[in-house]
């Protein structure tokens, strides 16, 4: 397969010719769509190399050189052109068919409108080129299509033409006055409600915002225009950043890949991170949706004013930005609830993704397939790295930084080592051994012993630090370890962040009257496993008295995992399950504080799921596990009855989305219990006055398997049969049942009316969902949930092939499950390398899981 040649970081070598203005001309007109793209060439240096441009699906019609035919090799994916100019016009013309193309990549339709998505490498699906980073151009672009289909013709930058030309049709002309890589140009033609508003720069530019949606949607685009306007406040008064253009468009499409895409002044939103109305859309939609316009508008500066010189650089724009938006959302919500947040995805996922065989570091060394890098470790991880520079160089040189950066940098392509420079040289601190979590994969163990002399008063804490790849010991790292110390009485003694920089070391702390209970990697300072022997009286202390709230949280967390551990251990020693009654005090502890954030307690009160809890070992015993964690909740859910209750008929008078997040906890809980708790679940359905409420009703009958269940659930649909995006909850849920029966609902759901393979949010609503979340039933002893994906991944591979990838996940990541699992997953793998046209994407992690 020469398709499947993996690139290497180490063999870079800047482009040995540039193009410094490209303009396009699309002629949009079904599956005679013609792209006439006419590029300025500059042979960059002195050497007599070919002009080599990369192209895949391309229907080339001409090639012509200052206007006459030109001399080219068209072969493997590559445009070769031989010439002795050093800086001349390129004239290509390509025939398009976008209505054929599913994968949505490149020029595609979604739902009757053009759209492009170029991000990592689809602009050569449009044209040959020099589609990489680092080569930047200034854009412009015609755009012609039939008025009365296509009444909006979008493209990035400013407005400068537009007209009639023959028959119906029209155009519009687009200059894009910023250099940009060609992976942030998009197109969007189609028929839209537009709500248009401005934001007034604080140098007192007008910015004419403007955020389309599918017709009949218009009431449902203002959360994500306020959102806009917060995210470009934000940037202003935190980072010192304002927008550059007259105008910034946000265009919402229902058929698209991932969340959405920072195309300079025209971003492209799957529909899920737009759309809102109270009606329809739940409290963490709303979160949601604020978090991703901030992202991509925060990409402006770090991502498209600074670019990445090349791909393995990723993590450079998206683990900066990522941290952006992390900063934003806690900077106007509750930080420690979206530290939690932030804290699960890298646990859960992150850790999940380092123990597996797409193990990398957040600057990837060898790639196959782009798309298969925007991954938990890039993204998330990479935001951790930002954040422990955050934490060692504090907020003022960390700002100090990135004005350095920007300095330094702005309109260029470059590495994440130019940035750690930056930081550096702004704030004077070294950080020659930090750079190491650059180019180190896997996760550090970062294991912890203390001792305490009480003739000295001496407390002392031993800190042993040690990373495994692929089995090879690797690299020291610099390691922020955030330390607070409790008294008996529970007041803080001693909060800091120590720095951790040799394999072993001891820190000491002076003055301490008797053994503190310590609160340790508080709010996860560093992105590494803890490895310390905490008893149920510390977890106990530290969940009452500890002053993070996301410390309080991790340790409910250890009680829970502490738990159900021990009662797996019970099982399999066959005695009898039992729940520590500190373990309950704890927890109607917290249900009965009215001083605590009640948005916290709906984060403790979620306990960690069984994929949580698979993360916390090395192998795991499936079945005792999931007999182990459900008896601990029904225990805890049992014991705690009587103040759930009471809690919950207080809350119902609370319109808020942490009080609504409290008692839907609450109530999900009581379900489990009981079938008298019933009645609150259909109440609670009937009277709801939005989507948070309903759907928490309707999750609460699901997973208890209430007898209301599937009269509330045929309400439900036929309710909102018609909007897409609330279909997709539903098929979620009935993806999310723990009965032996699911396999054939999800079988059948394929065939509803609202379900489509070309769609993406529905395949990942219904199946993605149950690979992903269904844990118990996905991983079912017999190998069925395994068969049915590799059935799914089969039909996904040729339709969309980065759909397939990014949902083989699960199947995959099957080195902690028992040998009986492991042999029908990798049966599985085996099927899908024998296809005879094997995706990019998905040959290049099921050779890595083979291997
Ligand atoms: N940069 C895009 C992701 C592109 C993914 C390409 N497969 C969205 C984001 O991170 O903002
Ligand atoms: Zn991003």
């Amino acid at each position: 397969m020469t398709q499947a040649q993996a690139k290497h970081l180490k063999d870079y070598q800047a482009p040995a010719y540039t193009i410094s203005h490209i303009d396009l001309n699309f002629d949009l007109k079904g599956n005679e769509t013609t792209v006439v793209a006419t590029s300025k060439v500059q042979r960059v240096g002195q050497h007599t190399e070919n002009l080599i441009l990369v192209g895949e699906q391309i229907n080339l019609q001409s090639v012509l050189i200052n206007g006459d035919k030109a001399q080219y090799q068209e072969a493997n994916n590559e445009l070769v052109i031989q010439t002795n100019l050093d800086d001349f016009e390129l004239t290509l013309v390509t025939l398009q068919d976008p209505e054929a193309n599913s994968s949505l990549e490149g020029l595609y339709m979604s739902d009757g409108a053009y759209c492009t998505q170029c991000e990592a490498e689809g602009f050569r699906r449009i044209t040959y080129f020099l589609d990489r980073p680092d080569v930047l151009a200034i854009y412009t672009v015609r755009v012609e299509a039939d008025k009365t289909a296509f009444p909006f013709l979008l493209s990035n930058g400013n407005l400068v033409e537009k007209g009639e030309t023959t028959a119906g049709r029209h155009y519009v002309r687009w200059e894009d006055p910023f250099p940009k890589p060609s992976y942030l140009f998009a197109l969007v033609a189609g028929d839209f409600d537009l709500l248009e508003d401005k934001f007034v720069t604080r140098s007192g530019r007008e910015v004419k915002l403007q955020v389309f949606v599918d017709k009949g949607n218009l009431h449902k685009a203002n959360h994500a225009m306020v959102s806009l306007q917060k995210s470009m406040a934000w940037d202003e008064n935190r980072f010192d950043l304002e927008y550059d253009l007259d105008i910034y468009m946000i265009v919402a499409v229902d058929f698209f890949n991932m969340g959405a895409m920072e195309n300079k002044g025209l971003n492209v939103f799957n529909t899920k991170y737009v759309l809102a109305d109270t009606a329809s859309a739940t409290d963490e939609d709303y979160h949601g949706i604020e978090s991703v316009v901030g992202h991509e508008y925060f990409h402006n500066w770090t991502g498209n004013r600074v670019t990445c010189r090349d791909w393995f650089q990723l993590s450079l724009k998206e683990g900066l930005t990522v941290f952006r938006d992390q900063e934003f959302s806690s900077d106007l919500g509750s930080r420690a609830v979206n530290r939690i947040q932030a804290i699960r995805v890298m646990k859960n996922q992150q850790f999940a993704e380092d123990a597996g065989p797409m193990s990398h570091p957040i600057r990837p060394e060898s790639v196959i397939e782009m798309n298969n890098f925007y991954t938990v470790t890039v993204y998330n991880k990479g935001a951790e790295v930002i954040r422990m520079m955050h934490t060692i160089l504090g907020e003022k040189n960390f700002q100090l930084g990135m004005k350095c950066y920007f300095e330094r940098h702005d309109g260029q392509a470059v590495t994440c080592d130019d940035f750690v420079n930056a930081m550096e040289s702004a704030s004077g601190i070294d950080l020659g051994l930090f750079r190491n979590w650059y180019s180190q994969a896997g996760t550090p163990v970062v294991s912890v012993t203390d001792s305490f002399d009480a003739d000295k008063k001496q407390y002392q804490l031993t800190v042993k630090q040690s990373v495994q790849s692929q089995g090879e010991k690797g690299k020291l790292l610099h390691i922020p370890f955030s330390v607070e110390l409790l008294d008996a009485e529970g007041q803080s003694i001693n909060n800091q962040v120590l720095a951790v920089k040799q394999t072993e070391q001891t820190f000491t702390f002076d003055g301490i009257e008797s053994m503190p209970v310590p609160s340790l990697l508080q709010d996860f300072s560093a992105p590494v496993r803890l490895d310390y022997e905490f008893n149920v009286d510390q977890l106990v202390h530290l969940t009452r008295f500890a002053t993070s709230e996301v410390a309080r949280w991790e340790a409910s967390v250890g009680l829970f995992s502490q738990a159900v551990w021990q009662n797996v251990e019970s099982l399999s020693a066959k005695e009898s399950m039992h729940l520590d009654p500190r373990v309950i005090e704890a927890v109607r502890g917290v249900i009965l504080d009215e001083n605590i954030d009640k948005a916290l307690v709906a984060e403790i009160l979620a306990f960690p799921t069984a994929a949580a809890l698979i993360e916390q070992v090395d192998t795991v015993n499936l079945d005792a596990l999931q007999a182990a964690r459900e008896f601990v909740v029904d225990e805890l859910a049992e014991a705690c009855l009587d103040e759930l209750v009471t809690r919950y008929r207080s809350l119902i008078t609370e319109d808020n989305p942490a009080a609504r997040a409290f008692k839907n906890i609450c109530l999900v809980l009581l379900s489990r219990v009981s079938s008298e708790y019933e009645q609150l679940v259909t109440e609670q359905y009937k009277a709801a006055a939005n989507m948070t409420d309903s759907l928490a009703a309707l999750k609460a009958a699901v997973s208890g398997q209430l007898s209301c269940k599937d009269a509330l659930m045929q309400d439900f649909e036929q309710k909102w049969l018609s909007t897409p995006l609330v279909m997709d909850k539903w098929f979620s849920l009935q993806a999310s049942q723990n009965t032996p029966e699911v396999l054939e609902v999800i079988k059948s759901l394929t065939k509803h009316e609202s379900f489509s393979f070309n769609n993406p949010n529905r395949v990942r609503s219904l199946i993605g969902f149950f690979v992903a979340a269904n844990t118990y039933q996905f991983h079912e002893a017999n190998g069925s949930g395994y068969e049915y994906l590799t059935d799914i991944l089969i039909k996904l591979n040729e339709l969309n092939p980065q759909t397939a990838a990014r949902m083989i996940t699960p199947l995959i990541q099957f080195s902690k499950f028992d040998l009986e699992r492991q042999q029908k997953m990798k049966q599985c793998l085996l099927r899908l390398k024998g296809l005879p046209n094997l995706s990019k994407d998905l040959f290049e992690k099921v050779e890595k899981a083979l291997a």
